[in-house]
């Protein structure tokens, strides 16, 4: 006999196979297990589909009677795109539910619960909540704040720097890693650029994997607060797969936007900061409103310290080559005044590494030359504002492990 564990584990897995793909909903699987025996699994596979649970009982049928439900997130109670799993729940003479954490969707946060619990079905909350709260950062921060998950990517040398001072900047990262890019754009529902990066690069900011089956484009986006981007930019051209948004100000010539919009760009206009650039969170909220969950922003460098100094990263994903290029004059990922003092700098925490080694590296399971993947979450606020004392501890971020927003639902047992 398998332990609890073992079937949400298994519910995780299942969740996962959605990754990217359920947005504005969460990332959501089930196991019903009879006796000991698996006899129902199901996932959320995209919105408007049915709810992981309703599809674990569909295999499940006459089976889940008196049987066990594992599901990674608080069945809902609510009728939405799909009926409340709760009455599919107790229809079927399930009686037990595991959930993994609280949905704080205010739909549901906590009456999914209750009606379980008023049905005389025995509801067990907080198995493997750590891992279900992290997979489901992206709708956690949506659903609380209406806005997406942002992460910054951006690729360096191992002393710091994104190009040489003459600007060449082809390539930092090694094959592999640039590849790892292609999966991460897969997996988003957006990016960002700046104006200065299509300038300097005239990316198309697509999706290019090995196999284009089920290959997604994230939504393009492009922050030209002024209209300096050309008409002739890779990223407006129409043949594009996908979708581009150009996210300017009312400073940006009607006619250019005009003439954009009739090639089928969508033209965000949106208020200006004082310093008359596209307001970034009224940016991040006209992504959240299009119920897009993640942003993943490839730079460049002034956008990325625009979004640092305004406290709005959420995580970074950073790739250092063994490359040292040297020089006051090259430039770094991260643009803008930063902070003055060591005090004020952004830290990171939840660090993870991985190596990623390039193809013409000799021995594989040994590379000498591999980039290093760095994840890793930021601490809340934004340059100069954390003043931290000798011995005290940084508040606890916003959103990552333990949402910890005021009014996330808290469960009362934790295994
Ligand atoms: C999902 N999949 O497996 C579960 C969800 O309007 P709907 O019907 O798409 O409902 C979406 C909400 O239902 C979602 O925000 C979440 O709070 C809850 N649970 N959602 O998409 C699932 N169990
Ligand atoms: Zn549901």
């Amino acid at each position: 006999m398998e332990t609890s564990t073992h079937y949400m584990q298994r519910a995780l897995a299942l969740a996962r196979q959605a990754e990217g793909r359920t947005s504005p909903n969460p990332l959501v699987g089930a196991v019903i297990v009879h006796n000991g025996r698996v006899v129902g699994e199901g996932y959320h596979r995209c919105a408007g589909a049915p709810h992981a649970e309703v599809e674990a009982l569909r295999v499940a049928g006459a089976m889940a009677r008196g049987a066990t439900m594992y599901v990674t997130l608080e069945p809902c109670a609510h009728h939405g795109r799909t009926p409340p799993c709760t009455e599919a729940i107790i229809a079927a003479g399930i009686s037990k539910v595991f959930y993994a954490t609280g949905d704080p969707n205010p739909l549901v946060n906590g009456k999914g619960h209750a009606r379980l619990a008023a049905a005389g079905i025995a509801v067990d909350c907080g198995l493997c909540e750590r891992e279900a709260r992290e997979l489901n950062r992206p709708f956690f921060k949506h659903v609380t704040t209406g806005r997406p998950l942002v992460t910054a990517k951006f690729a360096m040398s191992l002393d710091g720097k994104i190009a040489t001072r003459t600007g060449d900047a082809r390539w930092i990262s090694n094959p592999a890693s640039r590849q790892r890019v292609h999966h991460l754009r897969n997996l988003s529902d957006a990016i960002l650029v700046g104006v200065g990066t299509v300038l300097a690069d005239n990316p198309c900011l697509t999706t290019r994997l090995p196999s284009s089956a089920g290959v997604r484009h994230p939504l393009r986006i492009v922050a030209d607060s002024t209209g300096r981007a050309p008409l002739t930019a890779a990223i407006f051209d129409p043949q594009l797969p996908g979708h581009t948004v150009l996210a300017t100000t009312t400073v940006a010539p009607a006619g250019y936007r005009a003439e954009l919009a009739a090639r089928g760009v969508e033209v965000w206009t949106l208020p200006a900061d004082p310093r008359g650039r596209v307001s970034l969170p009224a940016l991040l909220d006209a992504i959240g409103q299009r119920g897009l969950l993640t942003l993943l922003v490839e730079g460049g460098s002034e956008l990325l310290g625009a979004l640092f100094a305004e406290g709005l990263v959420d995580r970074v994903w950073v790739f250092v080559a063994p490359l040292i290029i040297g020089g006051v004059g090259a430039p770094g990922p991260v643009g803008q005044p930063g902070a003055a003092r060591l005090a004020g700098a952004l830290r990171l925490r939840n660090l993870r590494v991985e190596l990623i080694a390039d193809p013409a590296d000799a021995d594989h399971a040994l590379p000498t030359q591999p980039d290093l993947w760095i994840q890793a979450d930021v601490a809340p606020g934004a340059f100069e504002q954390t003043e931290v004392e000798e011995g005290e501890s940084l508040p606890d971020p916003p959103t990552g492990r333990g949402v910890g927003k005021p009014g996330f639902p808290v469960c009362s047992h934790h295994h």
